[in-house]
């Protein structure tokens, strides 16, 4: 074995130290040249292949020396076996201190650092499978997060179609609702000045008559009770002021008869004989009587017969001649107009569910046709009808205006679900809307409800006030990430939160890397009321290029 290695030419050894801190991929720009002088990389200058890592820069671009530090442009590899080659840069070449980046220790010159590639190698690759277990999951996961957003997808467009097609019915509908609410409401008003100046209605013309026939028998009622109330006076005067001794029959009757009439006692009587007469009336007072109660039978029988007394003659005749007799006949005749349940009206229960809209529409025109040629009343005159035609209408609007909103929001959504700067290329992160993580403190529990708002809550068993610590305002906003981009998706800014006393609005920023559940891991309050949250998701967790993967085994 030591006579093999003796025996190989001195170039081929020399060739060994020569590719010295190369990396694999410029390898081949490392071999002797049969004429004994090789070119520099940048093709700048040709030297003696002996001028190759001879510890003296000779090629402007520093590509002579890969293996020293002479050159201060240039490059180390080092190859760490077992692990993962590195390039430093050459001033760190045999500068007496073993750098971490070459576990093998080739760096410095051989016996002054240790070869510890097998351990880190092996160390670097259990935490790698370890992440590489966590992805595959976490891959999993984000793929069934994709899924959501196609499906999210889908239902929003046929909302969205669904909608549209709503939004033109309810819109024909509102339209009709408000023709028929203008309609009616002009059909009342018309209705209320037709009836008020209408003197060829029967009924309405009978009315006015009878109520000015009764306005006419008051005025005579009130006439004779004051002629009555004139000639009572007279009679009592000539009753108390005669002189019986004259025995004047004609005085004497008049008087007898007035007091008859007016129910008076016969003046002159003593009055004790008067008493007398109370207690044992003639027969002829008797029969005076007795016609008296009946008068007054009679008129309590002629009194229940109309139900009017000289009472109510009195005070209700007034307001009886006050009647509103056009809001009268308007009420009566919403009475005699009521229609009977008729075919049109029953026809709905017997139709198809998906008939009723025309047949409604059909009947309504043709309600109100019979009605403007006078052959069917129709609901439209009455008031109520208007203003429930006009609650019919508003109604009509108001379920409109919902369904026109949840089409803008729906067609909203859709706009954000796939859009890089929204929800991701993919949609991925649609499923975590609004999705709330917290974490207890101790003092506070933090909160960030994905993308939506983040607080600070008192912890438990601690009073206190809740703080929002602010809005969903972007993803990464550093100007060197670009939208789409894996490092553009591990941070959220929340800002604009509750004012800090003497401070800025308090904000967050949540620093996320892939992760098999959602979660936050750490807070800290970098400054004053500006706020970081560390945390996981498997939104993050891409899949594992296998590639990659095959790359960096070799
Ligand atoms: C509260 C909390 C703290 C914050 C102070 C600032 O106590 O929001 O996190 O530092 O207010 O006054």
């Amino acid at each position: 074995m030591l006579l093999w290695f003796l025996a190989l030419p001195l170039p081929a050894l020399a060739s060994v130290d020569k590719t010295l801190g190369v990396s694999p991929a410029l390898l081949s720009k490392y071999s002797a040249p049969k004429s004994g002088s090789w070119k520099c990389l940048d093709g700048s200058k040709e030297i003696p292949w002996d001028f190759v890592n001879d510890d003296s820069c000779d090629c402007p671009d520093g590509s002579d020396e890969p293996g020293t530090s002479a050159c201060p442009n240039s490059t180390f590899y080092c190859q760490n076996a077992g692990h993962i080659g590195a390039t430093i840069p050459s001033s760190r070449v045999n500068d007496g201190l073993c750098e971490p980046e070459c576990c093998d220790g080739s760096d410095e010159r051989p016996g002054v650092c240790r070869n510890a590639c097998k351990e880190i190698g092996e160390e670097y690759r259990k935490k790698r499978d370890a992440e590489r277990k966590i992805q595959k999951t976490g891959a999993k996961i984000r793929s069934s997060y994709i899924a959501f957003a196609h499906k999210e997808k889908k239902r929003l467009e046929a909302l969205v179609e669904s909608s549209a097609a709503e939004i033109a019915v309810r819109e024909k509908e509102v339209a009709r609702l408000r023709v028929i609410a203008e309609r009616t409401e002009s059909l009342s008003a018309a209705a209320l000045e037709h009836k008020q100046q209408s003197r060829e209605r029967p009924l309405y013309t009978s009315l006015m008559s009878h109520a000015s026939a009764l306005k006419a028998l008051q005025r005579e009622h009130k006439k004779h009770l004051e002629r009555e109330q004139q000639l009572g006076d007279i009679l009592d005067t000539l009753r108390k002021g005669y002189n019986p001794n004259y025995q004047d029959m004609a005085v004497l009757e008049a008087v007898r008869g007035w007091e008859y009439l007016a129910g008076l006692p016969h003046i002159g009587v003593e009055e004790d004989a008067q008493k007398a007469a109370d207690l044992s009336v003639s027969d002829e007072e008797a029969g005076i009587a007795e016609t008296g109660d009946e008068k007054k039978d009679d008129e309590v029988a002629e009194t229940d017969e109309e139900e009017w007394t000289a009472e109510d003659l009195k005070t209700g005749l007034d307001e009886l001649l006050n009647t509103d007799y056009v809001s009268l006949l308007m009420a009566h005749d919403e009475h005699v107009k009521t229609p009977p349940p008729s075919t049109l009206f029953n026809l709905r229960g017997y139709l198809p569910d998906s008939l009723v809209p025309q047949y409604e529409e059909m009947r309504e025109t043709l309600l109100s046709w019979l009605g403007v040629f006078g052959i069917a009343g129709t609901d439209v005159e009455k008031s109520s009808d208007s203003s429930k035609a006009r609650t019919a209408l508003s109604d009509a609007e108001s379920a409109l205006n919902k369904v026109i909103s949840d089409k803008k929001n729906a067609e909203e959504d859709l706009g954000e679900i796939f859009d890089v700067q929204g929800f991701g290329a993919e949609g991925e992160w649609k499923k975590l809307d609004g999705q709330c993580l917290q974490l207890d403190s101790g003092d506070y529990i933090y909160e960030v409800c994905l993308f939506d708002e983040a607080r600070q809550k008192p912890g438990p068993g601690k009073g206190g006030q809740t703080f929002s610590l602010g809005k969903f305002s972007s993803w990464n906003p550093s100007p060197d990430v670009k939208p789409g981009e894996p490092a553009y998706y591990e941070k959220q800014v929340y800002d604009r939160g509750t004012r800090c006393w003497n401070g800025p609005e308090r904000s967050v920023i949540l620093v996320l890397k892939c992760g098999t559940e959602n979660a936050i891991h750490t807070v800290a309050e970098l400054e004053k009321c500006e706020y970081q949250f560390t945390g996981t998701s498997p939104a993050l967790c891409l899949p594992l290029d296998a590639k990659d993967s095959v790359r960096e085994e070799l």
